[in-house]
């Protein structure tokens, strides 16, 4: 990448993004990437937490397997949390949480690739955008079973709470999203939806997210 990622590039990234971990596949995690491409994802987050997760080289292969499909697909592949991953990989970009590394020594550790960092006040925000965020994750919004250490459940309001606080970055809304719920969450200020479990633990990942961009597509005229 040669600058950084525009807003709007941002706010197109974030339409549909895929976020997953081996831990929410039930079938060869990186034939799940590939299947939600194939329907329309337009960015993924290779997130390796919870019970059981790989770590040392079969995360990293898994990882890598993961980038592969985005690279084919002209996706951008972004990693949770682990910066040296990313570096080591050429990752896309990365995504930290609160309890994680400043997201200033991430910007700088990082260069030009994508920062998305998760915010969950209008404090928060400020803070992530002052430290050189590319976009901001919020949520839950609604209750999620894929994060043991998910923040309270905040509701659309969260998304309408942070425009009308004058914060104008790329917003992508997380937790417990479906794809009855996307009007609600686009409606609310989000540019985009984040989701694990309603693409992961689908029968087909790719009808699955077809669905959510049918949505998406109606929710708003602005990003299509
Ligand atoms: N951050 C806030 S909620 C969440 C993360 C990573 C999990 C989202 O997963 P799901 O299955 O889409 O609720
Ligand atoms: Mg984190």
């Amino acid at each position: 990448m040669t600058g950084r990622v525009t807003p709007e590039m941002m706010r197109q990234y974030l339409r549909m993004y895929l976020v997953l971990g081996s831990v929410n596949c039930i079938v060869e995690p990186s034939r799940v990437v590939q299947d939600a491409l194939a329907g329309g994802t337009t960015m993924v987050q290779f997130r390796e937490k919870g019970q059981g997760a790989l770590v040392g080289e079969p995360m990293i292969r898994l990882a890598r397997r993961i980038q592969a499909e985005c690279r084919q697909a002209g996706v951008p592949f972004i990693v949770n949390d682990d910066v040296e991953l990313a570096l080591k990989l050429n990752a896309d970009g990365v995504h930290i949480g609160q309890d994680d590394e400043s997201a200033a020594s991430v910007r700088e550790r990082i260069g030009n690739r994508i920062l998305g960092v998760s915010a969950h006040s209008v404090e928060e925000a400020r803070r992530a955008i002052l430290h050189g965020a590319d976009y901001l994750g919020i949520g839950p919004i609604y209750p999620t079973r894929s994060k043991d250490d998910a923040k309270a459940v905040q509701g659309p309001a969260i998304l309408r709470e942070m425009h009308e606080a004058g914060i104008h970055l790329p917003i992508v809304g997380i937790g417990g999203i479906t794809v009855e719920r996307v009007e609600e969450v686009i409606g609310a200020g989000a540019d985009g939806v984040a989701v694990i479990s309603a693409v992961t633990g689908a029968e087909s990942a790719r009808e699955a997210v077809e669905a959510f961009i049918g949505k998406i597509r109606c929710a708003t005229e602005r990003i299509f």
